[in-house]
């Protein structure tokens, strides 16, 4: 079989799709590469276009799974980075894809809406003229994915992810991850200071399921995907002040602060709810968790680690 190449695989999806691929496929047929240090990765920086068509040639690549990306916080932080990363690292993979005829996965986000759209949830097909830098690279990434699929027959399908929820790898430097850092520090100190205000509802998703529907999507026939880039996705939406009562079930104890700060402008920019109809009738995507289930999970797996005293 084709090898499977993910880039940015050290990081909080890319660390969880690697497992589960390697379950499926087996450790052989999988290329995990990050520009970061990983044991058991390949260096591979996505800005690297000739190293990047090297190992796509070399390796016998098949199927990539793009997940490189700068995320919404550090992107506000250094818009450079981000539009070079974002927009140039995707140019580099696709242009790799073409040459080698590989199927692509390409995430898109929450962030690509529009603020303060009229109908919430927000539909597939809406408005995404979005005003954070984040959200312009992966509005810009959707369209350049649909060129490729139009204008060189390329097999390129996408995710509109929600908030990702997980106890594995840290989360890097998006607006969602309050979601995650307060399961730790729940369990490890009892309090949490939220940089969002508490009412600012956003739609979220735990992991397993934002895995599962990935490979699920990469499985589907082609011919029954009405949009490829990007599909909207959906789980739960929540507020700060929802999660940390939920979170309260488990730990009494539990205390929650508010000190909103620049995150609070991006989160405000996105919708409290995307609609995941289309996904659910053209690949039969359907979450496992919801709400409560996630919160009970992740408190028991936070709570198990052995740096909280767990085995
Ligand atoms: P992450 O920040 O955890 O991981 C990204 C990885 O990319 C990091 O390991 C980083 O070292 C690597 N990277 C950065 N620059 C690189 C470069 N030049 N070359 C190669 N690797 C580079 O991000 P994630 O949460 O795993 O997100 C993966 C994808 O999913 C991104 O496209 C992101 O926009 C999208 N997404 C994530 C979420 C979420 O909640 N995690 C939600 C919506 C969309
Ligand atoms: C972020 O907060 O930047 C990501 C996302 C929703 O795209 N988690």
């Amino acid at each position: 079989m084709k090898k499977i190449l993910i880039t940015g695989a050290a990081g909080q999806i890319g660390s969880e799709l690697v497992s589960f691929l390697v379950e499926i496929y087996g450790r052989y047929n999988i290329v995990a590469t990050d520009i970061k240090k990983y044991p058991g990765y390949l260096s591979l920086d996505c800005l690297d276009r000739d190293a990047v068509r090297y190992l796509v040639a070399e390796r016998d690549i098949g199927v990539i799974y793009h997940l490189a990306a700068i995320l919404s916080a550090k992107a506000e932080n250094d818009p450079e980075t981000a539009i070079n990363v974002n927009n140039n690292g995707l140019y580099n993979i696709l242009e790799a894809a073409r040459r080698a005829r590989c199927r692509v996965f390409v995430p898109s986000s929450i962030a690509v809406f529009s603020p303060g759209l009229p109908v919430i949830p927000a539909p597939q097909e809406s408005s995404t003229r979005p005003d954070t830098i984040y959200g312009m690279t992966k509005a810009w990434g959707e369209m350049l994915c649909d060129y490729y699929a139009a204008r060189h027959d390329l097999d390129i399908r996408g995710i509109r992810y929600p908030g990702l929820i997980s106890s594995e790898t840290e989360p890097g430097g998006g607006t969602t991850d309050y979601a995650v850092d307060i399961f730790y520090q729940a369990v490890k100190t009892g309090h949490y200071t939220c940089f969002l205000k508490k009412n600012t509802k956003l739609p979220m998703m735990y992991m397993p399921d934002a895995i599962q529907a990935t490979v699920q999507l990469m499985s589907a026939p082609k011919k029954k995907l009405r949009f490829k880039n990007a599909y909207n996705l959906a789980a739960f939406s929540f507020t700060p002040a929802e999660l940390a009562r939920a979170i309260k079930k488990h730990i009494p104890e539990f205390r929650i602060t508010y000190k909103p700060d620049s995150r609070q402008k991006i989160a405000d920019s996105w919708p409290a709810a995307i609609d995941d109809a289309p996904a659910r009738q053209d690949w039969n995507w359907n979450p496992r968790y919801d709400f409560a289930t996630m919160v009970a999970d992740m408190v028991s797996i936070v709570k198990n680690k052995p740096e909280n005293g767990g085995n």
